[in-house]
């Protein structure tokens, strides 16, 4: 506690009052892991009491990525927010944002350091970071993420420190940070195995701009998932025998790549698969998410080593790894997100991603953000990065949603996240289009064949067989029909037998 006693030990009402309306406000926090838990609530108790005496109260915030529970929703509920970048996941900011209330910029999230860096995000005014320590000479060791923190710190006008007890201080042997030069002055990133450390396990501020350091001994507020659906058993089930088929056509090497695996059930449904798996041999993740199906993965010997940016566990999971730091601090490795989702350091390991996708469309192009295009769900997170330079690129989502009144597989997306030049496999519970190597037409037939709902699939072929050739079928009469279905009778074929789904 002594070396704290070198900052200013105010509450964080009083630390709260320094951040004015139109301020822009970094908060640690790469989902819930790792994120400031002090200062958002008073910054809403502080925005309520503005609000009620009649005086305008907005923040511009950024975070790592989503930060929901801990920073979004009571941010949100107080109707503190103005601009959010890079990425949200919380109900109620969700419906701000799409009431027009918020301006938010979803964005690729390993851009966001360099655009900070470079002034792209204007003033940094207040960075809000979360800390197992901070050392008199400004060394800040992170907690259960770093995310952007480490230029947070270093480009912030003010910085509040928040020293949370309940992490372990042994998550230092886990991280390494390194602070890129900006161009162009760089040179090549020397991460040649997901486990390369290149860095310090500490960030750096500057001593004299820390204006509070608070403490507590909250845990991160992450929720559990919940038990996967027998539809992504089955997608699991097709992606791991789509693996093993790589290996044994000797596409993967027998030692295997490194995995990425976005957050959700699909994905940790597919992470259990795959360990269950006896001919998947040990392999490595290079992610920017670590979730708690690792955890019995990289305890039973079937998952070696893993590069992250956050372990995003539940408290209970996470104890568990604090309890065992000696097995787990030389297997992990906690690196900001600037490098855990880099697109060369992705192209050079030959990472095989795996994301989730709201809609298809028949050419292989991926819609994961916006329904309708309009509305958005969550943001495009480390998606792009990982696919666009990935090995092998998959993207996962059941063939059908709401009991089958939406269907994934659609002619025209409405909105395109990630396109067909990168996207190279698609898989549904139906099964698996390999889009490698086709044209077209080619894609067309196969995502229709292989990964639309059977009570779908006549609709896309008659649309293709209807469409104006060309390199690409389409009508652009009819592109959307689906989606203008669904908006005015509550489904995409509204005489469609939802029994048979
Ligand atoms: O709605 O909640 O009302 O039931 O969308 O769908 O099937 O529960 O899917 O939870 O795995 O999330 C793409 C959103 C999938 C997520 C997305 C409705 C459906 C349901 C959710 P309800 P599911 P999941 C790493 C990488 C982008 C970011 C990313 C995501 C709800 O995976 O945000 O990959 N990905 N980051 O009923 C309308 C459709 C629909 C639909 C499903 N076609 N149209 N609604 N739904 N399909 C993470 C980070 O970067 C931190």
């Amino acid at each position: 506690m002594s070396i704290i006693k070198s900052y200013p030990k105010i509450s964080a009402e009083e630390a709260v009052s320094h951040i004015f309306h139109g301020a822009t406000v970094a908060f640690s926090g790469f989902t819930n892991s790792g994120a400031a838990k002090l200062t958002p609530l008073a910054i809403a108790a502080r925005s309520r009491a503005l609000h009620e005496a009649g005086k305008p109260f907005k923040i511009r915030v950024l975070t790592g990525a989503s930060s929901g529970a801990s920073i979004d929703e009571p941010l949100a509920l107080a109707d503190a927010m103005s601009y959010r970048a890079p990425y949200q996941s919380g109900p109620k900011l969700r419906a701000q944002i799409n009431n027009q209330e918020v301006e938010y910029v979803d964005m690729h999230l390993s851009h966001l350091p360099q655009t900070v860096i470079a002034g792209f995000q204007g003033k940094i005014d207040f960075a809000v970071v979360e800390a197992t320590e901070i050392t008199p000479d400004g060394r800040v060791y992170l907690t259960s993420s770093i995310g952007a923190s480490p230029a947070y710190l270093k480009y912030a006008d003010h910085v509040i420190i928040e020293v949370n007890h309940h992490h372990s201080t042994r998550l230092r042997e886990m991280t390494d940070i390194f602070i890129m030069p900006s161009p162009p002055h760089r040179f090549p990133i020397p991460i040649h195995d997901p486990l390369t450390k290149i860095g310090t396990p500490y960030a750096v501020v500057d001593p004299k701009k820390v204006i509070a350091v608070l403490e507590n001994d909250e845990p991160d507020k992450v929720p559990r998932f919940a038990a996967g659906d027998e539809r992504s058993e089955k997608i699991a089930e097709n992606v791991v025998r789509f693996l093993l088929d790589e290996m044994l056509a000797g596409r993967i090497p027998p030692d295997f790549l490194p995995l990425q695996a976005g957050v959700g059930n699909v994905a940790n449904g597919v992470m259990a698969a795959l360990a269950k798996n006896p001919y998947i041999p040990p392999f490595m993740m290079f992610t920017e998410v670590y979730q708690d199906s690792l955890v019995d993965l990289m305890e039973s010997g079937r998952l070696t080593g893993a590069s992250t940016t956050s372990l995003t566990l539940t408290p209970e999971t996470l104890d568990r790894i604090y309890g065992n730091m000696d097995f787990f601090a030389p297997r992990i490795v906690l690196r900001p997100q600037e490098l855990s989702n880099h697109p060369g350091v992705i192209r050079r390991l030959g990472v095989i991603s795996m994301n989730t996708a709201l809609e298809v469309d028949i050419y292989g192009n991926v819609n994961s953000s916006h329904v309708f295009g309009t509305n958005i769900m969550n943001g495009i997170g480390g998606s792009g990065e990982f696919t666009r330079n990935a090995y092998i690129s998959i993207f996962m989502c059941p063939s059908f949603a709401k009991g089958g009144k939406i269907s994934a597989i659609v002619p025209m997306c409405p909105h395109i996240d990630n396109n067909e030049h990168s996207v190279q496999v698609i898989v549904t519970e139906q099964g698996l289009a390999d889009l490698r190597g086709l044209g077209p037409m080619q894609r067309a037939e196969r995502i229709i064949n292989n990964c639309a709902h059977p009570a779908y699939r006549e609709y896309l072929w008659k649309y293709v067989e209807n469409s104006r050739v060309g390199h690409i079928r389409h009508d652009l009469e009819k592109s959307f029909e689906l989606h203008s279905n669904l908006l005015e009778a509550g489904a995409m074929l509204p005489d469609l037998d939802l029994s048979q789904f």
